[in-house]
């Protein structure tokens, strides 16, 4: 948060200065201000009372945006926007009307411009929570659509088509994850690709601000007693008796047990997934961070796909809120494709199942929607990708090694 308050300070400073010292100097002196704009004096005698008039609007301006409170800042920086829009639109009229030559227009639009710039993007730092702390959103839900939708394909963890050789798993695996979380989303692939059922508990973080923290999460401290580390994602497979920590360990464990001798594709690079996460899935509550929420008295059923973007969306809810779920995942070539089919419509990619009220959908922004409204009770936690940190990270974590 601290800083958060840095970079909004610099903008606004910034912007001021820009605007209220461009303005004051017009005020004191219109002549010179004129003369630099290339504006002749002689042909506009009543020129230095418009310069004035217009001046002191913009002095006004900056220094109520100084003194604003937080909670009228967004509005003023609104109308900032607008005002030097508008100035860039007039500038460039007056220049297409012969009223000043090519260099003087561009000089004009420029001084908008150079107070436009850090007004946007201290509007877009402080509407930051507003447009992707609410997961019910119009614009939420297309850049996690997209962001989504980049990050599964981009990064090539696919897991959209199911190994032909895939051997079905007796009973559902165990897995505490979160869907943020690159080393996780590799395992997830692999579940797919393998066409296993699994038994999911999110495990979000409860800060970005240090890792393996406990706070209040549901079920960090079952991984904590079961594994004695905070580490994820965590598996156990009651199948075979076997519990493990390492993504690249459960990778090879889940292909030689339930693979039928098919080989490790190479999923991802740690690396770019990473990076993307951090660059293109910007808001916390995509899958990172946890919102406080009622348990469920039974878990919900989800059909979807690690390589669906409208599944993810879903995921990243469920993880968020800490509702435990059973995944059944249901790739191209997934022996419950026929099931997913009579249960949401011969269209249907994913769907969602809970039990407690009735609810079946197979949209996935009808679902978060849901998801959201139904089980979240508490307020979302007042953090920025800003404050992001590793505090806390060993080099088993891996972000202290070559690999991130
Ligand atoms: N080498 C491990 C690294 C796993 C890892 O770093 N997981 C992170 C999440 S991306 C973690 O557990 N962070 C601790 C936390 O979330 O508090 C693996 O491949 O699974």
């Amino acid at each position: 948060m601290r800083g958060q308050l840095g970079y909004m300070a610099a903008l606004i400073a910034a912007m001021c200065a820009v605007r209220g010292g461009l303005a004051a100097y017009g005020y004191l002196y219109p002549d010179q201000l004129m003369d630099s704009l290339g504006a002749s004096i002689a042909s506009n005698p009543q020129m230095p009372y418009i310069v004035r008039v217009w001046a002191i609007r913009d002095v006004v301006l900056a220094l109520l945006v100084v003194l604003a409170r937080p909670q009228t800042i967004r509005g003023l920086l609104i109308a900032c926007i607008a005002i030097d829009a508008t100035d860039i639109v007039s500038a460039h009229l007056a220049g297409a009307a012969g009223l000043f030559d090519a260099g003087d227009t561009w000089h004009l639009k420029l001084t908008a411009i150079a107070a436009l710039v850090p007004e946007s993007i201290a509007l877009a730092i402080l509407s930051w929570r507003y447009v992707f702390h609410r997961p019910s959103g119009a614009i939420y839900f297309v850049w996690h659509w997209l962001s989504s939708y980049l990050l599964t394909y981009w990064t090539r963890q696919r897991g959209a088509w199911v190994q032909p050789t895939a051997i079905p798993a007796a009973q559902p695996l165990v897995l505490y994850e979160y869907n943020g979380c690159p080393f996780c989303q590799r395992v997830r692939a692999v579940i797919t690709d393998l066409d296993l059922d699994v038994q999911i508990y999110p495990t979000p973080r409860v800060t970005i601000r240090a890792y393996a923290q406990l706070g209040d999460s549901r079920y960090r401290p079952v991984v904590k007693e079961k594994s004695g580390q905070l580490m994820f994602p965590y598996i156990e497979d009651p199948n075979t008796g076997v519990s493990l920590s390492d993504s690249s360990a459960i990778i090879a464990y889940l292909m030689q047990t339930y693979g039928g001798g098919a080989r490790v594709r190479r999923l991802s690079s740690l690396s770019i997934s990473t990076l993307m996460l951090r660059s293109l899935r910007l808001s916390l509550y995509f899958g990172v961070l946890r919102v406080p929420s009622r348990l469920p008295p039974k878990p919900l059923t989800f059909y979807g796909t690690q390589g669906s973007a409208g599944a993810i969306v879903v995921f990243d809810a469920l993880t968020c809120l800490e509702l435990p779920y059973q995944w059944r995942s249901c790739a191209r070539g997934s022996r419950k494709r026929a099931e997913l089919a009579e249960r949401f419509g011969a269209a249907a990619v994913l769907g969602l199942i809970d039990p407690n009220t009735g609810f079946v959908s197979a949209s996935p922004f009808a679902i978060v929607r849901y998801l959201y409204a139904t089980y979240q009770c508490g307020r979302m936690a007042d953090e920025t990708i800003l404050g992001y940190s590793t505090d806390g990270a060993t080099a088993q974590h891996g972000t202290s090694s070559s690999q991130v």
